[in-house]
């Protein structure tokens, strides 16, 4: 039986970069996820009788939260709910089941790569039919939706098996449950060069893949030991817990310090990989090198023509704007189109849609193509493994090669995480005051060429969004980011984003903060980020 049931606005519900996130106990508050479910379905026309999408990464709460959102599509009069088994779907398989099913639009549960359990992370992002995030357009309605709401709908009756796979109901809507790994796989298949990389691993090659107890645990057993023949064991950490077993799932050097290490030895294996929380990031590490998202996106974009999916070559390349400039020479070189657009997937959806992009990335371990419209971190892996198995040369091989073409971009981000709000916005407020005398500033050997506030025109849709990040370039390429995080759920987070471009192949072994240390100490004299913030280090560095 379908059931209104009154209820008032909570102030907060503001989607973020990736959709709404906070701590576990804010969701738990009466009625929170179910304001914010019913402000998305508020927000969106002409859903009746369609289908939608549920799944997310299985961390605390995502049980709970997927038979609320179940319950609620059938009381709004959505024909269909596809969901993973368990709940389960991994951001970059739920964006293809989204697309595969010709849904009208899914709901994916979700905190990424922040750490989950009972007083860490939960979230919730809406996707529409074309499988990738909402864009900013729906986002603003569905805040705007959230302060104003007075009831939300739901189904009250039987509650669904989730775990077993079929048809069954709920009132009047069907519930299908899938097998949350099959259509992703198979998908895979029809992109790589699987028996190249089956010969790969049948001639010994050794690989170590990460799954951080996060989602792509299951993917990653089905896709790397079943289909590709990977030995046992390859994939690792790979049930999915609700707490991630205490662990941050960010796949970066520092909360996969292990991987990073054991890739670092002298016995390692030839590839490193690892994901996070809800498989849409990736971290590549070779033996004896990490490979920087920023360097990756312009070896994959460079390499990409030999996987059978991206043979006929690319159509051009979107990156974040505060991502390396090291995929702009790729594209340059490839006669094709170039974008930068702000962080955060969504703004990649256009482009993709309109087939000017075929492959984009951010420097946050997130990288894609036009195959689904979210990043996708076991593709990334596996278009890695098809080059290496096509190249039949070690990682690092590969790197020094493209850098000795290409030139090497230099690239570091310094995150200052739970900031206190105020002082984070001050130093922001004082930084754009502060732009326009910047010009013409030297600072050392560096000198300013321009600054300003980046603003992004979406070349498809002519929307516009400002404030996207401060910019600050220095004569000769090099320069450095400030914007505050949008996904961050304790005070703010400053991030700080470095670049210094190299051509001398004679210098690219320097040590990466020894290469930028001149420019690390300009954006704090810029920035006056001791200052403001009171903090002397970063508190991770990437
Ligand atoms: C961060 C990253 C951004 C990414 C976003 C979502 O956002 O910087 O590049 O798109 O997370 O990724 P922010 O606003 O905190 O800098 V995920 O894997 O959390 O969906
Ligand atoms: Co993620």
């Amino acid at each position: 039986m379908n059931r209104d049931v009154a209820t008032r606005p909570y102030a907060d519900q503001k989607p973020g970069t990736s959709g709404l996130r906070k701590k576990v106990p804010v969701f738990q508050q009466q009625n929170y996820a179910e304001n914010f479910i019913q402000s998305v379905f508020d927000s969106l026309d002409g859903y009746a009788g369609r289908t939608l999408v549920v799944g997310g990464d299985g961390r605390y709460l995502n049980r709970e939260v997927i038979r609320t959102a179940i319950a609620m599509a059938a009381a709004n009069g959505f024909g269909r709910v596809i969901v993973g088994r368990g709940g389960i779907l991994s951001t970059p398989a739920a964006s293809h089941v989204i697309r595969m099913y010709g849904a009208f639009g899914g709901l994916i549960l979700s905190a990424s790569h922040n750490p989950g359990g009972p007083h860490e992370d939960f979230g919730i992002k809406y996707n529409i039919g074309n499988g990738g995030p909402a864009p900013e357009k729906i986002t603003d309605a569905v805040f705007a939706r959230s302060k104003v709401i007075d009831r939300y709908r739901i189904f009250e009756g039987a509650a669904v098996d989730l775990d077993t796979i079929g048809l069954s109901r709920l009132g009047p809507m069907e519930v299908e449950v899938i097998d949350p790994v099959a259509d992703y796989a198979a998908l895979m298949e029809t992109l790589f060069n699987f028996d190249a990389i089956r010969a790969m691993f049948r001639g010994g090659f050794r690989m170590a893949f990460d799954a951080m107890h996060a989602v792509t645990g299951p993917y990653a057993k089905e896709i790397l030991e079943n289909r590709l023949g990977a030995p046992a064991g390859t994939a690792r950490n790979a049930v999915p817990l609700p707490d991630f077993g205490g662990h941050h799932p960010d796949p970066n050097l520092v909360h996969a310090k292990d991987l990073y290490e054991e890739m670092m030895a002298a016995d390692a294996p030839d590839f490193g990989a690892a994901s996070d929380g809800d498989g849409d990031r990736n971290l590549i590490i070779g033996k004896g090198i990490f490979v920087t998202p920023s360097d990756s996106l312009a070896l994959l974009a460079a390499n990409a023509h030999l996987a059978p999916g991206y043979a006929g070559g690319l159509k051009g390349i979107a990156r974040s704007m505060p991502t390396s400039a090291a995929a702009d020479r790729v594209a340059q070189k490839l006669g094709i189109g170039m974008y930068e657009t702000p962080t955060g997937w969504k703004f990649f959806g256009n482009l993709l849609d309109a087939g000017m992009a075929t492959i984009c990335g951010e420097e946050s371990a997130g990288t894609g193509s036009d195959h689904v419209r979210e990043k996708d971190g076991l593709w990334a892996v596996l278009l890695w493994l098809n080059i290496l198995a096509v190249r039949k040369e070690p990682v690092k091989a590969i790197v020094e090669k493209h850098w000795a073409e290409f030139g090497r971009n230099f690239y570091s981000r310094h995150d200052y995480e739970a900031v206190e709000t105020d002082a984070a916005s001050r130093l922001m407020d004082a930084l754009r005051e502060k732009l326009a005398a910047l010009p013409g500033t030297r600072m050392g050997d560096l000198v300013v060429a321009a600054a300003d506030d980046f603003s992004y025109h979406d070349p498809v849709d002519g929307s516009v969004s400002r404030n996207q990040g401060i910019r600050v370039l220095f004569e000769g390429g090099s320069r450095v980011v400030f914007r505050l995080s949008g996904t961050g759920t304790s005070g703010a987070t400053l991030r700080v984003y470095i670049e210094r471009y190299e051509p001398d192949p004679a210098k690219h072994g320097l040590e990466t903060q020894a290469a930028l240390a001149d420019l690390i100490a300009a954006a704090d004299a810029i920035a006056g980020i001791r200052e403001h913030t009171g903090r002397a280090e970063p508190t991770v560095i990437t």
